[in-house]
């Protein structure tokens, strides 16, 4: 079984291309995948880039190109619920797109007709990211998930979205990454860690927080690997 690990940008990956040590890259389709050996699984690991579109491009190239299985996807978000501060980790339970919008047709946001205005993830990994948790001493919250095509960096903006979609945290990739996988039938896991509070200071702590939340979310991540092997 084939298991593709995602991120966005090349920060989010790069601790696990450490980890895995040996890989072999490919170029597709603008971006490079690279194919590992990892404790007997085959891994294909790659960032997107940034937003809906290179995410979507990515998730389906992985599982329809690479034959990927199951996909994890490790990164970094920015927090809309109090009780999430910057390390903290988030397993979205479900997703939804916060920046689609034909209200104008009666619909509610996040909605377009045949799809829904929630994908939800795989049951079966998120209790697998239970154990992993518990075996790591980690607490890890679940929530929702907000994904669109902005960094927000504006308070009132950050508190619509938690009021429209109760979502706990927001990115820009998880959602249409949820809509590719389930379209695919291929089992998905979102895992974020806290890079930011989507307020005013958020570019700031962005670029403070980067690294090593993404390399709170890559372990995490890994462990889970080390169990879907087991
Ligand atoms: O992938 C984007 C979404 N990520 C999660 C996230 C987030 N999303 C929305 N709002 C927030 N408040 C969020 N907090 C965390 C993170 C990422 C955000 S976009 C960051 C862009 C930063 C950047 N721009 N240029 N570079 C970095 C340098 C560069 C140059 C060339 C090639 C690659 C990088």
């Amino acid at each position: 079984m084939k298991i593709a690990i995602m991120g966005a940008m090349p920060e989010e990956i790069a601790p696990i291309l450490e980890k895995v040590g040996e890989y072999k890259t490919t170029k597709y389709a603008g971006n490079i995948y690279y194919e590992a050996k990892y404790n007997g699984v085959d891994l294909v690991i790659a960032y997107s880039k940034i937003g809906k579109v290179f995410s979507t491009l990515t998730a389906t190239t992985m599982c329809e190109h690479f034959g990927a299985k199951k996909l994890l996807f490790s990164g970094v978000a920015g927090a809309i619920s109090e009780k999430l501060k910057v390390g903290d980790l988030i397993v979205a339970t479900k997703l939804a797109q916060h920046d689609l919008d034909i209200t104008a047709f009666g619909h509610p946001f996040g909605y377009v007709p045949e799809g829904a205005v929630y994908v939800e993830a795989d049951k079966e990994l998120i209790d697998l990211s239970k154990e992993v948790a518990k075996e790591m001493g980690k607490s890890v919250q679940e929530g929702i998930i907000a994904t669109g095509d902005q960094f927000v960096a504006d308070e009132k903006r950050k508190n619509w979205i938690g009021e429209k979609f109760g979502a706990d945290a927001l990115e820009m990739e998880g959602a249409s990454v949820a809509v590719v996988c389930d379209a695919l039938d291929v089992p998905f896991f979102i895992l974020r860690a806290i890079s930011d509070a989507a307020d005013m200071d958020a570019s700031f702590s962005f670029d403070e927080f980067l690294e090593t939340s993404a390399v709170e979310s890559a372990e995490f991540i890994m462990k889970m690997v080390d169990k879907l092997v087991d």
